[in-house]
């Protein structure tokens, strides 16, 4: 007897982080309902079939590192892109979940208002799945009591700043939030730039008159990164509590971060596109143009650097790639990258440039069409590590017949897609400019499936799927390495 499916994805190249095969997958509702040897399906019924006959098959990517919606953090603009544009983004480059930041203010006391308050921002509006890292700005005695609340509403993580005036937390601050962290079983993110260096850097460049893009670089070395991560770490190890250290940069941070891996320790690590893309250098184009790529920490110097990153993605020292998609305007003096720009400074003071770049839609399309990770790994870091880490495994990063959801990305067969070099009127983010623009794509998805239904189609209408067809995911804990010691912290160790 044939059983009935709603859709059938047959002939592809089926990739999650542990293999590589040639199977067929039944959707039923919302679920992958089976993954079977090829043909298997070939008398069963289904409403819809894809045959993705040479092009690979992959779980929709899960992008943990998202900026929409937020207030002036960074500088003085404010996001391009709502909900609906970063998350309509990232359906468009093959990513159907993404985990956005819920930023508290330093004058505000409590958690819940503000998950409540980014709650009515998101509903309705999303077309990829979406949850909530808390941001938090004022670990206050109340606001470290919502812990538990938090964990009830399906929040598992957040993120700390070791550096930004607005958000910066003192080495006690962050111990605190590490501590209340490990008890109730939330990960926290770290932003670890040393915050006094880069200041003391601003000071001597403006001394020597140097105000332009190119200088935002200058004025956030290295040696920032470094000392922050490796302080991040010992606080990280002094509470046993688990870390994930965002958007490393540069390949001395890494090692850091590897030793500590090595010894055993829960430190989890992050790069994005933009430290294996870019350098130095495109903060230093003609006019204001290098303020497109001012992001926090910086592009590094050379390919080297970018070698090092991906070296740290191959040897498993970075567990995820996510985009730290932060989109502000280029060309836009009231909420974007030209606010810093006055007539006493016409080319801008890159200490004002609001910090960020958009990536949500170019994050998986890059990865893939750099040909440089094998295919597993790449499932790994751009989706089932970050549904793992952040609790969404196996529902979200995964093929597991009944668990899963049918959230899947599949790529033009080898041959099939013209590479074409990006053009920002590609993308469907809510911003002016791509910091890849130009760049040569060898790979984009062919189709984007959440939850069983097509919403992106390249060559059927683009954009397919509806606002409001995303939903929030509620998270439980991490199931990568937490604290060594399931015991309470005891100061009686010591
Ligand atoms: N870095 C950025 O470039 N933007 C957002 C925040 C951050 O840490
Ligand atoms: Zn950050
Ligand atoms: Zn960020």
């Amino acid at each position: 007897m044939s059983i009935e499916y709603d859709l059938l994805i047959v002939n592809g190249l089926v990739v999650t982080d542990q293999e590589v095969r040639e199977v067929d997958i039944a959707i039923k509702h919302d679920k992958i309902a089976a993954v079977e040897a090829r043909g298997s399906f070939k008398n069963a019924k289904a409403a819809q079939v894809i045959d993705a006959d040479g092009g690979c098959v992959m779980p929709g990517g899960v992008d943990a590192h998202v900026h929409l919606e937020e207030p002036p953090l960074f500088g003085k603009g404010s996001s391009a892109d709502t909900f609906e544009t970063g998350s309509r983004s990232a359906v468009c480059g093959g990513t159907t979940s993404i985990i956005v930041f819920a930023p508290q203010q330093k004058n505000e006391d409590t958690l819940m208002t503000t998950l409540k308050a980014t709650h009515a921002k998101a509903e309705g509006k999303c077309y990829s799945d979406y949850s909530f890292h808390l941001l938090i700005a004022n670990p206050s005695e109340n606001a470290l009591s919502e812990f538990p609340a938090l964990r009830e509403a399906g929040i598992s993580s957040l993120k700390i700043y070791m550096t930004y005036a607005a958000l910066q937390l003192n080495d006690g601050q962050i111990l605190d939030v590490l501590l209340a962290a490990r008890q109730h079983k939330i990960t926290t993110m770290i932003h670890a730039e040393n915050n006094d260096l880069i200041l003391w850097m601003t000071a001597q460049l403006e001394k020597r008159k140097m105000f332009q893009p190119k200088y935002h670089a200058t004025s956030h070395p290295a040696m920032a990164e470094v000392e922050a991560t490796y302080r991040a770490i010992c606080l990280s190890e002094f509470i046993d509590a688990p870390i994930l250290l965002v958007h490393i940069s540069s390949p001395a941070a890494a090692k850091h971060i590897k030793q500590a891996q090595d010894r055993g320790l829960p430190i989890h690590a992050e790069t994005c596109p933009q430290y294996l893309f870019l350098t130095k250098a495109d903060l230093d184009k003609p006019g204001f143009e290098g303020a497109k790529c001012v992001c926090s920490p910086p592009p590094r110097e050379s390919e080297q650097d970018q070698e090092g990153i991906w070296r740290g993605l191959e040897d498993g020292t970075f567990t995820v790639l996510s985009s730290d998609h932060c989109p502000f305007l280029y060309d836009d003096n009231e909420t974007g990258k030209k606010t810093c720009i006055t007539d006493e400074y016409p080319e801008g003071q890159f200490k004002y440039i609001p910090n960020g770049c958009p990536g949500v839609e170019t994050r998986l399309p890059l990865a893939m069409s750099a040909e440089r990770l094998p295919l597993t790994k790449l499932v790994e870091v751009t989706s089932t590590n970050a549904a793992k880490l952040y609790g969404l495994y196996p529902r979200k990063g995964a093929f597991i017949a009944g668990e899963s959801d049918a959230d899947i990305v599949i790529w033009y067969p080898q041959d099939k897609l013209q590479p074409f070099q990006l053009k920002n009127e590609m993308l469907h983010h809510n911003v002016d400019y791509s910091p890849y623009e130009g760049k040569t794509f060898k790979h984009w998805p062919r189709y984007t499936i959440l939850r069983g239904q097509v919403v992106w189609d390249r060559d059927g209408g683009g954009l397919v799927g509806q606002r409001g067809q995303g939903t929030f995911l509620h998270r439980g804990p991490s199931s990568l390495k937490g604290s060594l010691s399931d015991e309470p912290w005891d100061i009686r160790g010591f």
